[in-house]
């Protein structure tokens, strides 16, 4: 979605993580994490999501997705995307994985917390910074979606649900949302994504042979994403195959527990 936002050119390929492809040696030269996202801007390559997304606005064409250095508010901006990647992704691995909360060792303090900080952060919205969306609400609403998917917040849980649906809303989503369907029933229902960028090519709703492409790119990008429907799609199959379950705690979100524990 970052890439749509700003409007940069690459491509989409498959990178199959049902199949392993992740794990193999051209992936792993890239990404010794064997995780995806990689991103490759010519011949830099970056890992890690929040990362990714960084490099991505230190671009003058992503220049309204983040406040400008001098900006007060720029540092609010980072702080979110640390606080995704580490406190937010953590606090959901903590309920699909049924660990103990244990606030005061670990980083994030627990799910219940981090979801009272982010309710906080959006009240009263419209985006995290207010007015201005930013790179900040792309990260966000990827892991946001994931954890409604999983049940970790509840469908008209305020203000999460008005959130999700003004991100859906906005046209980077709806065209990500697109490609995203193309390129999983192109792929067999593989579950990654690789995507590189060629200079030049335009508009992201030609689909050749094995290239999805979008305007107004200035620089290069290779990026490895994960296919997000068939991904979302996949961690519920999951957590239903790991007998992970529902379990109401009595608060306004829920928490995921194995049968019997
Ligand atoms: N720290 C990484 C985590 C990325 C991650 O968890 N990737 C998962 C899917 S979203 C993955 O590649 N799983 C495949 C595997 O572990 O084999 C980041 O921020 O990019």
């Amino acid at each position: 979605m970052a890439l749509e936002d700003i409007g940069s050119e690459y491509e989409l390929k498959i990178v199959d993580l049902r199949q392993g492809a992740q794990k193999a040696d051209d992936y792993r030269r890239l990404n010794p994490m064997m995780k995806v996202l990689t991103l490759a801007d010519g011949e830099t390559v970056v890992t890690e999501t929040g990362a990714i997304i960084l490099h991505l606005v230190d671009n003058p064409a992503a220049s309204d997705l983040i406040p400008q250095r001098g900006d007060p508010r720029r540092a609010a901006c980072i702080k979110w995307l640390f606080f995704v990647g580490s406190n937010l992704a953590s606090a959901m691995r903590e309920r699909f994985q049924g660990w103990t909360p244990n606030p005061c060792y670990n980083g994030w303090g627990d799910f219940d917390r981090v979801r009272d900080v982010m309710s906080a952060a959006l009240t009263p919205g419209p985006w995290l910074l207010g007015e201005q969306f930013t790179v900040a609400d792309i990260y966000l609403a990827a892991d946001l979606r994931i954890a409604r998917m999983g049940d970790l917040i509840a469908a008209d849980l305020a203000p999460f649900a008005d959130y999700l649906h003004r991100i859906k809303s906005r046209s980077a989503f709806i065209r990500t949302h697109e490609i995203d369907a193309r390129v999983a029933a192109r792929s067999d229902g593989a579950s990654g994504t690789f995507c590189s960028v060629s200079p030049g090519i335009r508009r992201i709703d030609q689909t050749s042979n094995d290239t999805y492409v979008s305007s107004r790119g200035e620089s290069g990008f290779v990026l490895f994403v994960p296919t997000v429907s068939n991904f979302l799609s996949e961690l519920v199959e999951w957590l239903h195959r790991a007998r992970y379950v529902p379990h109401r705690t009595g608060g306004a979100g829920s928490s995921l527990r194995r049968p019997g524990s």
